[in-house]
């Protein structure tokens, strides 16, 4: 079987100050693996970073893994997805290239794939589906509030509502799903003891936000949450999910937050009531729980041979 064609749209941030590694560690990973996937390109889209600074990170990461041959093309910069894009033309043209074909990993706010979905109406009808990181149904990096919250909704919350809306095959990885595995020390030693350039790249900055996840009040404790890399094993490695097609919807009200709830979910707010026309639920693939540590130790089998040449 020819490998299954990817674009990865990211938001990569590895090597600046503070940062989630997480895109890094997914872009690794499927690079890794190139008898199974062929990845046509990256698209960077503003979220942990800005667009230049994503565009640098994702060079970074493909000379570790010895594909600066791969093309980078940068997104949109921030909450108005512009269809004037070379990410959203890449991905419309490249959807359009290989109708049925092309799966797109959404590993940031889902900008760019909105525009996408803009610039070309066939556009969610060229794509094979769309495998997001995005949403949470009760999780919140802020401890134990009763808040729910993800990054990448939040930072576009009319292109993730957008996107969920496609008439398209989607998979939805809920932060709620991908806080079920925690990188712990365990797993930042093992990628420092291995030889392949896609781990001597990955270690130092594994060791940097392991430590700064220590001292941080998240609810996961000893370590931290490898919240992309979950998504993209997910491509290789369905089997290590349990879940199923169900109806979510932008929780009402909250919806800048990325929020989320599954349709049905509670008695219905005023809001909701008021709303029920725009709010709209949508169809999505929905992992539910996952094998921890099974999903660690492909993560880890799969980096120990990353950017090594092809035999
Ligand atoms: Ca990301």
């Amino acid at each position: 079987m020819p490998p299954a064609k990817i674009i990865i749209d990211t938001d990569p941030a590895i090597g600046l100050a503070l940062r989630d590694i997480d895109d890094a560690l997914a872009i690794l990973y499927l690079l890794g693996l190139p008898r199974e996937f062929e990845v046509l390109g990256l698209t960077v889209v503003a979220g942990n970073c800005s667009v230049r600074e994503g565009v640098r990170a994702a060079g970074g990461i493909l000379s570790a893994a010895s594909r600066r041959d791969l093309p980078v093309f940068p997104g949109s910069p921030g909450r108005r997805h512009r269809a004037g894009t070379p990410a959203a033309a890449f991905l419309a043209s490249t959807a359009a290239a290989h109708p049925g074909e092309v799966t797109v990993l959404a590993i940031g706010p889902l900008s760019n794939v909105a525009a996408a979905g803009l610039l070309d109406p066939g556009f969610y009808g060229n794509v094979s589906r769309i495998v997001m990181m995005g949403g949470a149904f009760s999780c919140s990096p802020f401890g134990p509030l009763p808040l729910a919250f993800e990054f990448n909704f939040f930072k576009d919350p009319a292109a993730a509502r957008g996107v969920l809306a496609a008439p398209c095959d989607k998979v939805l990885l809920a932060a709620d799903l991908c806080s079920q595995v925690v990188f712990t020390r365990r797993e930042v030693d093992a990628v420092r003891s291995m030889g392949s350039p896609a781990a001597r790249y990955l270690s130092g900055h594994l060791e940097r936000w392991y430590r700064v996840n220590h001292v941080a009040p998240t609810p996961w404790k000893g370590g931290f949450v490898p919240w992309d890399a979950v998504a993209a094993v997910y491509l290789r490695k369905p089997g290590l999910f349990a879940g199923r097609l169900q109806e979510v919807r932008l929780r009402p009200g909250r919806r800048g937050t990325g929020a989320l709830e599954l349709a049905g979910e509670g008695r219905p707010s005023r809001a909701a009531r008021g709303e029920a026309g725009r709010v709209g639920t949508f169809p999505c693939r929905l992992p539910e729980s996952v094998d921890a540590r099974g999903l660690l130790e492909e993560f880890l089998s799969v980096i120990e041979g990353s950017g090594r040449p092809a035999a």
